[in-house]
């Protein structure tokens, strides 16, 4: 029987880059996020190229209701979920605490701590059913080192190198793998999210330096995934060789 992954935030950069190389690792895939033309495309494009099945669920993360409600409709057939990559999230705005938006700060707790924990509440139980599973949460250089301007975004991230650990204890019982990922700088949509389609801003944050793709960081998923089921990676930071931590990056 085919293994089965879930990916938030599938409709774009890293997790889509993931759910690809998913499929092609043999996957059936329940994808994630809120573009549903996206997600549709991306069906369609998994299930011409790798034969993999897909199964889309469009809601917003950070509604309690809208992701409880679509695990609950999963159909029983995708139940048995063995890898989840809780990817799904953001930074909005790049301010000094004392300049923050109310707003830009709660899309980011709601998204990047509510939304994971959501999504984890609920398919947590699914794997606890098989003894079994793996969750792969998609934290930062930012949950490692905080920088200048990066205030709540970096304490989202260190909210989340707090839940791999706190999750790693709690799913210890039920033989299931724990594994926190931090990326260092990776082009994808975030930056452009980031400064609010500012595409100038957007793409001075890689200017003089090679930055990650989300194929780099699906690979290094691929690695992980693809251990002895005695061997766990607990907690990988994957940079850029042009940057050294969340703060200093050689700028050529
Ligand atoms: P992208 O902006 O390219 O992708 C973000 C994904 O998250 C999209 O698929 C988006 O889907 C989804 N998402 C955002 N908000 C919600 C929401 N409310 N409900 C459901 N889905 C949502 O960025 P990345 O691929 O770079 O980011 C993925 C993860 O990697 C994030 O957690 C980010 O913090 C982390 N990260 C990124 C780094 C980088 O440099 N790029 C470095 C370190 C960590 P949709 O808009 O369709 O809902
Ligand atoms: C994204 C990387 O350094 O912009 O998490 O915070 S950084």
């Amino acid at each position: 029987m085919k293994k089965i992954a879930l990916v938030t935030g599938a409709t774009s950069g890293i997790g889509k880059a993931t759910a690809i190389m998913l499929a092609t690792c043999g996957f059936s895939l329940i994808i994630t996020g809120r573009r549903k033309q996206r997600l549709d495309e991306l069906k369609s494009q998994i299930e011409i190229k790798y034969k993999s099945e897909v199964l889309p669920l469009c809601f917003d993360i950070r509604n309690r209701d809208e992701v409880c409600n679509a695990v609950k409709n999963i159909p029983q057939q995708w139940e048995n979920i063995d890898v989840l990559v809780n990817n799904a999230g953001l930074a909005v705005g790049l301010n000094h605490i004392q300049d923050g938006l109310f707003d830009d700060w709660d899309r980011m707790i709601d998204t990047n701590i509510r939304g994971l924990l959501y999504i984890t509440r609920c398919i947590a139980p699914l794997m606890i059913k098989n003894n079994r599973g793996h969750i792969i949460n998609i934290c930062s250089v930012a949950g490692k080192d905080v920088y200048e301007n990066g205030n709540v975004y970096c304490a989202t991230k260190y909210a989340v190198d707090a839940l791999s650990k706190a999750m790693r204890i709690d799913m210890l019982q039920h033989n299931i793998k724990v594994t926190n990922v931090c990326p260092g700088a990776v082009e994808t949509e975030f930056s452009i999210v980031r400064f609010k389609d500012d595409e100038k801003r957007a793409k001075a944050t890689y200017a003089g330096m090679t930055p990650l793709t989300g194929d780099d960081i699906a690979n290094v998923i691929k690695f992980v995934i693809n251990l002895p089921p005695h061997v766990c990676i607990n907690d990988i930071v994957v940079a850029p060789t042009d940057q050294a931590n969340a703060l200093i990056i050689n700028r050529k």
